[in-house]
């Protein structure tokens, strides 16, 4: 799952990017440079998969991952300086986006409006994820209104179909509403989904704090309610995150204590990834892993299966599934099996957190 952090220049996405990698990740290319693109990847602590480590001791333990990637400089986007080309792929292919807002105070460094303000700041970042939407789906609607008088008469009606979900997208969008909150058909959501429009992905403002400043409240900063449903929040220090994301954990966690400071930004910033995605973790246990994997709540098992192997989807027979619980309770699977809590599922099954699931597959 790739996270990208956009943000105004100078809003800290970088100095985020070290808070929540550094010393947890292979951060590859995380030189500092303004130049180069960042990537990391996290590790999701799950307490569950280390007690089926314990109990398997499997070859392998293998946690769910988050992918972040910092965008270099002005490119994260600027105001009035769109969103450039050669980033709009990264950002288009993202599952989520950290939105990165300055609320701190650093005479060092200048804020790009000359003005602190993340009520400000919020809304010209949702604002520049709506011109892209709106500047692609315009060429787009232009696009197939050419199409229509040039296709045969027999295909046109799907041309016709087609850019009125792009024209209905485009109205919703005018009118302020991001295009995770339209509500479209199966169908128009299908032909949309080419276009992976930037305000259909998830956002988590991530408010960058002075230390020890009171949390910023993100429904008080004077926004409309419509624009920030669904929005996920978090408040952080990401210049204190970042020093601590260097000390080794025991000192990290004496600083924290000492400071008063809440979860570390990387368990804060994931659990806002869950609730806002909607995610859960399903587990997969045997001699060679022992392994957590995420998905949105809900995913028939068919699709879950999917996400492990692209031919397991294909080739799905059913799942055996147990919740962790029930498997802590009685101790393994086989005595799961016996008692009946052991529950043999079909394609439509929805996944839940802690299912323990065995696919049973024909490959
Ligand atoms: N005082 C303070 N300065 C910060 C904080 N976060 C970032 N900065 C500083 O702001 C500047 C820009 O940060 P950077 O992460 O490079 O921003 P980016 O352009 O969004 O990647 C750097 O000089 C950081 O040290 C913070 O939480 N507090
Ligand atoms: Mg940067």
């Amino acid at each position: 799952m790739d996270t990208v952090i956009i943000g105004l220049p100078q809003s800290g996405k970088t100095t985020l990017f070290n808070a929540l990698t550094l010393g947890k990740s292979d951060a590859s290319g995380a030189s500092g440079s303004a130049t180069e693109m960042h990537m990391g990847v996290v590790k999701v602590p799950d307490p569950r998969l280390d007690k089926l480590a314990d109990i398997f001791h499997p070859r392998k333990k293998v946690n769910a991952e988050i992918r972040y990637i910092d965008l270099p400089g002005p490119e994260s986007m600027a105001k009035s300086q769109g969103i450039s080309g050669k980033y709009r792929n990264i950002l288009q292919s993202a599952t989520a986006f950290l939105l990165v807002v300055r609320a701190f105070t650093n005479d060092a460094v200048p804020h790009p409006t000359g003005e602190v303000n993340p009520g400000q700041d919020l809304e010209t970042m949702l604002n520049e994820l709506t011109f892209a939407d709106l500047e692609m789906l315009e060429r787009a609607s232009a696009r197939l209104a050419d199409q229509v008088n040039k296709t045969k008469p027999a295909e046109r009606p799907a041309v016709v179909r087609h850019k009125e979900a792009v024209e209905k997208a485009r109205l919703g969008l005018e009118q302020g509403v991001p295009a995770r909150l339209q509500s479209f058909t199966d169908s128009e959501r299908a032909m949309l989904a080419n276009y992976q429009l930037l305000t259909d992905k998830q956002i988590i403002a991530v408010f960058n704090t002075d230390e020890g400043a009171e949390d910023i409240c993100m429904d008080r900063l004077g926004l409309g309610e419509d624009v920030l449903r669904g929005v996920g929040e978090v408040c952080i220090s990401a210049r204190i995150e970042a020093e601590l994301g260097m000390m080794d954990e025991e000192e990290a966690a004496e600083f924290r204590a000492d400071l008063e400071l809440g979860d570390a930004a990387t368990d804060q910033v994931i659990n806002a990834s869950y609730d806002t995605l909607g995610l859960v973790s399903f587990l997969t246990v045997g001699d060679d892993e022992v392994r957590a994997w995420s998905v949105p709540g809900g995913m028939p098992a068919v699709d879950a299966a999917g996400v492990i192997h692209t031919d397991f989807t294909r080739g799905f027979i059913r799942a055996e599934v147990i919740a962790y619980e029930d498997f802590s309770a009685c101790g393994s699977i086989a005595q799961g099996r016996k008692e009946g809590l052991l529950r043999s599922e079909g394609k439509t099954y929805p996944v839940r957190d802690g299912d323990i699931i065995n696919f049973l597959v024909n490959t």
